[in-house]
């Protein structure tokens, strides 16, 4: 055990004492997981952190150590994690200026492909905008989104208005659970989510979190939806249902100042 995760884990263990009861981690009931025949129900997605350039993985929704951890990318680089190559598993990427580097592994390593997409100052974002299963780039400027559906420099295949121009963090998700990845935006406690990539108004409205939270959505019950997380310092408060409402999980994970993201492990 290394200093970092003993440091992480004291700190876990005061802030247990201290909620007590108060936050039990629920767990989705089975009865609520499809079980019909020729079909699987797809994984959920599990908490990551990354800090200065190493990646720690973990692989349940519960305070304690990385199951997985390795170095990718420099520091000041932007994590993002993603299906690149459409085999279910997550796995690293960083965006350093308009250059993004992606690895289909969660080991040490150099890039599996690299490619310019976007300009240096735009936000990177991941998702998969076409259903197809494999994760690719998008970028927002302002309040423009600019998607593109291939692991490759070229022109974005969709673009579109959404969010304020200033003010709102853009967020990604599946939030009807149609396998299409589109946009929302957090604004102070409000998560507004669309359901197409395309310009309109919000579909679902949620009020979760607070402004000075990070959000971290994903499908934290493995339903095929994606819901609101939010982490603040190092505790993340997981909601299952895009409605408003007190988190479902709640669990310390990482150190205060580490990024969080959401990935899936299968
Ligand atoms: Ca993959
Ligand atoms: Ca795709
Ligand atoms: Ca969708
Ligand atoms: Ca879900």
């Amino acid at each position: 055990m290394n200093s970092r995760w003993l440091r992480a884990l004291t700190a876990v263990a005061a802030s247990l004492a201290l909620v007590g009861l108060a936050s039990p981690a629920s767990s989705q009931p089975a009865s609520m997981i499809s079980s019909s025949p020729g079909t699987v129900a797809p994984s959920s997605d599990n908490p990551a952190v990354v800090d200065d350039g190493v990646w720690y993985l973990r692989t349940s929704k519960s305070t304690g150590m990385p199951q997985t951890q390795f170095r990718y990318g420099n520091p000041g680089d932007a994590p993002r994690m993603g299906d690149w190559d459409g085999d279910g598993l997550d796995t690293p990427g960083v965006v350093r200026g308009n250059t993004w580097y992606l690895r289909n592994s969660n080991t040490t390593g150099v890039a599996d492909a690299s490619f310019t997409y976007g300009n240096v100052g735009d936000l990177p974002v991941v998702g998969d905008w076409d259903g197809d299963g494999i994760d690719t780039p998008g970028v927002v400027r302002g309040n423009t989104w600019y998607l593109r559906n291939s692991n490759t420099t070229g022109v974005a295949d969709i673009v579109f208005t959404y969010g304020h121009f200033w003010g709102d963090v853009p967020v990604i998700g599946d939030w009807d659970g149609d396998g299409v990845d589109t946009p929302g935006v957090g604004r102070g406690d409000m998560w507004h989510l669309r359901n197409s990539n395309s310009t309109g108004v919000a579909d679902i409205q949620v009020n979760y979190g607070n402004y000075m939270d990070v959000p971290v959505p994903g499908d934290w019950d493995g339903d095929g939806i994606d819901t609101p997380g939010v982490v603040r310092a190092n505790t993340w408060y997981l909601r299952n249902s895009n409605t408003t409402g007190v988190a479902d999980i709640t669990f310390t994970y990482g150190n205060t100042g580490d990024i969080p993201l959401s990935w899936q492990g299968d």
